[in-house]
């Protein structure tokens, strides 16, 4: 920003907004009135940035970036765009003129939840990130009424309820009305003079909800553009005058559905029709959008890929690819061969797993009756494909009545990119390695990454003061420079100082979030975290067998020079998931023994937090010691998680999967607790027979532990049998094979603990080298080879 306002102009801002947005005087104004107020406030000094952005990017012709994803993860917004707009210091004075306590404004603020996990949110640091980097795009996003859902434990299980975010008025949106398209869907398709036409039985009204997105140092913002879904005919008149005024008000009804909720599975195949009519809505107003744009900007439909670069998020919006098809042939009168060019010049697509039941399948009949104009253009795709590369029969879109959507965005992408090296090279070797001897350039990788404005500056205030102080604060927008830090971690003051923030940030852990749970924790333990959606391939279930295996050593020597740790768990199941349910409870059925148990408990605690979500990390991650990064070698696509904790001076016990393997060859293994098997052994050792029951006979701590579930020493044993039996006799993700190392290498970690200056020195490695994990880094390297898109100069 050019002029930053004074104190005292925002501070008379504030209460401008305070009497003409919100309708209140100051003294009967609430938090939420004030809350409102600095929002609006701030909002002021983005929106003449955003509409500049805007402008310039128009003004120069240049290629604009889309990102359609159906989650974005965003958190909060005020702190966020406070410290981009670089108005943390007017801001305090202002506040604190005006008599408010800043930290309950923040915390007045809801979540925006749009999102499950990491894919949404490496969506929310990538819009983040484009805007800091001056790159033009939009996000384009569903504005789900209801977020991922609320999570509470009764009896230690879970139970979901509704997230309501927008029961409340939303400050940061600008609601653009004239920006409304029309999505069909059913119906049937006619063919006139040659041409195909759709006539859809059903449509809504997509409207465009937009947030200003804000870089750092508040030069640029790109927009997020949320659709709402709106109802073609607000009132049925007929039925309303006969009477029947509920039925009335159905069509309304009805559209709305589509962007009420969020579907709350993660790495699952949702596979319903209205998950299926949530993804074409999104693309089908997205393309509309888009093209209304480039036409107006450049004219000529050939310079497509020249002027528009299109990221498919996972294969959730896939249907871009015969719908854009569809536009240019059945509205524009392109022929096929053309209209398919432009479209795989122009889309790109990115995967984010590798589990089976992920990958997104429609059977052909639930796609042909929704979208039956592009069960048609499916085929043609494939149909192309096949004779233009003279695939094997079994490589296709179309597979025994299902059409698979990996394959279709493949197909129709430029690029194709993994998220981490090894996830990058799996992808050739396993779900696309057909589709990659045909097209061995395509698959290309980018490593994921995260902001550091939100997840070190914002979330750590205390490190990135060190950080200012010691390197100056250059780090913000170019990471890379953390590596300056590296000569003090042989300083002992330094290191001093950053053991003091570390531990300052335990205290204020244990004060707020552990005491509300009535959890005493001490903060010269092991702060030891593990946060992520539960799924066994994550494995939390093995983080919980140790601490049981700990407790009963700790307990059969309650003399012995233990040192002291909590563990933090934090995490949703998916509402249909009984194995991960069942893992939660457990973990919270453990909790409870264990953390009432006076003979361990000075040495080992339990907690559990509800409602995991962005506003929790940001104040669980600066207080870990220990970061829990141990799923199955070859499941975790990247992870994003692990990059912030590695940032946030946190040590990672790991297995070689994801991105971990960069973190580790970046810090230096000698910095980085390694376990686990490889990639190969764990293909080798999962398809061999009683691996499981073979593994636990051999370990006299995981057998323990199994025991001590098994005799009801944490709750009813029935709610496990399940759980047990799946580990003695299948475990597909390799708890047991992977247990004592596991353990073994968790006591090195509590003997390294012991010897602070060593510990903070590894921290402090950790910080300098974490530089790469920047989404900076990673959005460069999607503008350089994927968008060949530069940035714009205003
Ligand atoms: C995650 N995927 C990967 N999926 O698991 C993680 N899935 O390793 C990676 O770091 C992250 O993506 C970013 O690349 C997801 O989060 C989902 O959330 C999801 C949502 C709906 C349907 C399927």
């Amino acid at each position: 920003m050019i002029n930053p306002p004074t104190a005292l102009a925002l501070r008379d801002q504030i209460l401008h907004h305070l009497t003409h947005s919100q309708g209140r005087g100051p003294e009967f104004a609430t938090t939420f009135d004030w809350r409102m107020a600095v929002s609006y406030t701030v909002r002021d000094l983005m929106a003449g940035t955003w509409i500049n952005a805007f402008r310039a990017a128009r003004d120069q012709g240049a290629k604009r970036v889309y990102y359609l994803s159906m989650e974005f993860l965003i958190g909060r917004i005020l702190d966020d765009a406070i410290i981009n707009l670089r108005l943390e210091k007017p801001m305090d004075e202002a506040l604190q003129m005006l008599g408010l306590d800043k930290q309950a404004i923040l915390d007045n603020e809801p979540d925006a939840a749009l999102g499950n996990g990491g894919l949404g949110r490496l969506a929310a640091c990538f819009m983040e990130s484009l805007s800091s980097l001056q790159c033009p795009a939009f996000g384009f996003g569903i504005r789900y009424e209801h977020g991922l859902f609320r999570q509470r434990f009764e009896g230690g299980q879970q139970v979901e309820t509704p997230e309501d975010w927008l029961n409340q008025p939303h400050p940061w949106e600008f609601v653009k009305i004239d920006y409304s398209y029309t999505v069909g869907f059913k119906g049937h398709v006619d063919t006139v003079d040659g041409r195909s036409v759709w006539h859809p039985a059903e449509s809504v009204i997509a409207r465009a909800y937009d947030t200003p997105v804000i870089g750092w140092g508040g030069n640029w913002a790109n927009t997020l553009r949320l659709w709402g879904a709106h109802p073609t005919t607000l009132l049925d008149l007929d039925r309303f005058n006969a009477g029947d005024h509920t039925a009335a008000a159905e069509p309304e009804a009805l559209a709305r559905t589509l962007s009420r909720v969020l579907y709350p599975d993660d790495t699952t195949d949702a596979g319903k029709e209205l998950r299926l009519k949530q993804e074409y809505f999104l693309t089908a107003a997205s393309l509309q959008d888009i093209l209304r744009r480039f036409l107006q900007e450049h004219g000529d439909l050939n310079l497509l890929p020249q002027k528009v670069a299109i990221q498919l998020n996972d294969t959730h919006p896939a249907i871009a690819g015969p719908e854009l098809i569809r536009l240019l042939m059945d509205d524009h009168g392109l022929p096929f061969d053309q209209a398919r060019d432009l479209a795989r010049g122009t889309l790109n697509y990115t995967n984010h797993t590798l589990m089976p039941e992920a990958l997104e399948r429609w059977s052909t009949w639930l796609m042909g009756g929704v979208l039956p104009r592009h069960m048609q253009i499916i085929q043609m795709i494939d149909e192309d494909h096949r004779v233009s590369t003279g695939r094997p029969a079994n490589v296709g879109i179309v597979q025994h009545d299902q059409v698979r959507m990996g394959e279709l965005a493949f197909i129709m992408s430029g690029k194709v990119n993994g998220v981490s090296a090894l996830h990058s090279e799996l992808v050739k070797d396993t779900v696309f390695a057909d589709l990659h001897k045909l097209h061995p350039d395509r698959i290309v990788n980018q490593t994921n990454g995260v902001t550091p404005r939100r997840w070190l500056r914002m979330s750590n205030p205390g490190l990135a003061q060190l950080l200012d102080d010691t390197i100056g604060e250059g780090w913000t927008a170019d990471l890379e420079q953390l590596r300056r830090l590296e000569p003090h971690a042989e300083d002992a003051a330094f290191r001093e100082a950053l053991g003091g923030v570390k531990r300052a940030n335990k205290v204020w852990l244990s004060n707020g979030v552990l005491a509300n749970l009535g959890i005493k924790a001490d903060p010269d333990a092991i702060f030891d975290i593990q946060v992520k959606r539960i799924h066994e391939y994550k494995r939390q279930l093995l983080n919980i067998l140790e601490a049981i295996a700990l407790w009963k050593r700790i307990h059969d020597d309650p003399n012995g020079d233990w040192t002291p740790r909590v563990k933090i768990f934090g995490g949703k199941a998916a509402p249909a998931y009984w194995l991960a349910k069942s893992v939660i409870h457990l973990i919270n059925d453990v909790a409870t023994t264990i953390n009432s148990d006076p003979v361990t408990s000075k040495y080992l605690q339990i907690a559990y937090p509800p409602n995991y979500n962005v506003s929790m990390a940001e104040d669980l991650i600066p207080a870990a010691d220990l970061s829990e990064q141990i799923s199955t070698a070859g499941k975790e696509a990247s992870g994003t998680g692990n990059m912030k904790f590695t940032m946030n001076g946190a040590l990672t016990i790991g297995t070689l999967d994801g991105a971990n393997v960069e973190i580790r060859d970046l810090v230096g293994p000698e910095n980085f607790f390694l376990f686990g098997m490889t990639t190969e052994e764990a293909t080798v050792a999962a398809d061999t027979p009683g691996h499981a029951r073979r593994a636990i006979e051999k370990s006299q701590d995981l057998k323990d532990a199994l025991h001590l579930i098994a005799e009801g020493r944490f709750g009813r044993a029935e709610s496990y049998y399940s759980l047990l039996d799946r580990t003695w006799n299948d475990d597909p993700f390799l708890v047991a094979s992977d247990f004592d190392d596991y353990f073994a290498t968790q006591r090195r970690v509590d003997a390294a603990y012991r010897d602070s200056a060593s510990w903070d020195r590894m921290a402090c490695l950790n910080i300098a080298r974490s530089g790469f994990f920047s989404s900076d880094r990673t959005i460069r390297g999607y503008m350089a080879d994927i968008w060949h898109v530069l940035p714009v100069a205003i």
